[in-house]
């Protein structure tokens, strides 16, 4: 995990790194102003240059490079990495992009940064997985960008088990919520395509719980068994008419880590009310965490080897100089935000390649959370017996 600067200005380091990024909605605008921050933060072996934006509108990529910070625009990703100037490619479009676009690029030498979930398929991941190693040999380095690992207040539940603060970890609870389509006139998006998603919650919101659950507990996923459902199967589409989703809408599975940890997971976009909640609880033999997205600043530590009368869920506040990520930001007690995530995963690419170490979630972690998505979508189409309930009387 990268240092921060105790808010002052670093001294300016001595190279800097040609960054272009592909693709400028959602999660091009945050990791722009991540780009465009974070070496003003933390101290770093090497400051980003915002070298060049892609996009394929022209005018839309000159509008969005204007706003966001790059210098220059590309209407082809090629040409982005054909680019002497460029020295990493950051992936922000959609799943079906993900592997034609690393791949080239590390194969031109270019490091990688990718979006979540890594590819559509476990076959992709695969491909994107032996590319990242090859190029990793000659010193060209990849990651996934799973930004809830940069949560400082999961960062430190990570820490707390890893000492061993909660014993040996028993059970995992997570559950990933939001309500952004609860409303079945919501129009069609490349979201409920699966030609270039891949999957709907499971693959959006559901790999995230994933991945963070491996994080924080060390540990690996070993089985799953679940199903997943679609309930608005048709949406207003372009120009007046509809478009059948063909992706899931929630996915709710079970699964068993290598230790022997049982685990529940549902991920779904249709919790009215529940806007970002990414929950998780784990209970281990000497005490238990439990965090909500919602309130990220803060981690709740059950620690049983307290005195019975007076133990119970204690908030830790997580803004505190020694917590991880925070020194570089405000004084003691003041709070951070989605963006900040996504700083900090830049700040800890930055130090992995300026001191040459391979950054984490690498593409592996993230062909192994793809082999969790496809075992539940394989458990959903055929697997697990499902056993009807006599629901007659
Ligand atoms: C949409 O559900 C989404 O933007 C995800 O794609 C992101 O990864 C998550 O951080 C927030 O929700």
């Amino acid at each position: 995990m990268t240092e921060g600067t105790s808010n002052e200005h670093q001294v300016q380091p001595p190279s800097g790194l040609g960054v272009a990024m592909v693709g400028h909605a959602f999660m091009g605008a945050v990791h722009s102003q991540a780009w465009r921050n974070v070496h003003r933060f933390f101290d770093l072996p090497l400051t980003p240059r915002m070298v060049a934006l892609g996009g394929r509108d022209a005018q839309r990529v000159k509008e969005a490079a204007g706003r966001f910070g790059w210098s220059s625009v590309e209407t082809d990703w090629r040409a982005l990495i054909e680019r002497d100037d460029v020295d990493l490619v950051d992936i922000c479009t959609p799943g079906d992009t993900h592997a034609e676009i690393a791949i080239a690029a590390l194969n031109a030498g270019k490091h990688v940064l990718c979006e979540k979930p890594l590819a559509n398929t476990v076959a992709e991941a695969e491909r994107m997985t032996e590319a990242a190693e090859r190029a990793r040999a000659n010193g060209v380095y990849s990651m996934v960008a799973f930004n809830y690992r940069r949560v400082p207040a999961l960062a430190l539940a990570r820490k707390l088990v890893e000492e061993g603060r909660i014993g040996e970890v028993r059970h995992v609870r997570a559950v990933y919520l939001q309500d952004w389509l609860a409303d079945e006139d919501a129009p069609m998006t490349w979201r409920l395509r699966k030609e270039q998603a891949g999957s709907g919650a499971l693959g959006d919101i559901g790999a995230h719980i994933v991945d963070a659950t491996q994080f924080v507990t060390g540990d690996v996923l070993t089985g799953v068994a679940g199903f997943t459902h679609t309930f608005v199967p048709r949406r207003p589409g372009p120009g007046g008419t509809e478009e059948p989703v063909t992706v899931d809408d929630c996915a709710v599975f079970t699964g068993r880590f290598a230790s022997g940890a049982v685990a529940t997971f549902e991920a779904t976009r249709y919790a009215l009310g529940r806007k970002n909640a990414m929950r998780i609880e784990i209970n281990g033999s000497r005490g238990s965490l439990s965090f909500d997205f919602e309130a990220m600043n803060d981690l709740w530590f059950y620690d049983a080897e307290e005195p019975g009368a007076t133990a119970g869920f204690r908030r830790i506040v997580v803004t505190e100089a020694d917590h991880p990520y925070l020194k570089a930001w405000w004084p003691p007690g003041h709070l951070l935000g989605y963006e900040h995530t996504f700083t900090h995963e830049i700040a800890d690419l930055l130090t992995a390649i300026g001191t040459k170490t391979a950054p984490q979630p690498s593409f592996a972690d993230g062909l192994r959370v793809q082999r969790v998505l496809a075992a539940v979508e394989r458990s959903a189409a055929e697997g697990t017996r499902w056993e009807q309930v006599d629901s007659t009387t």
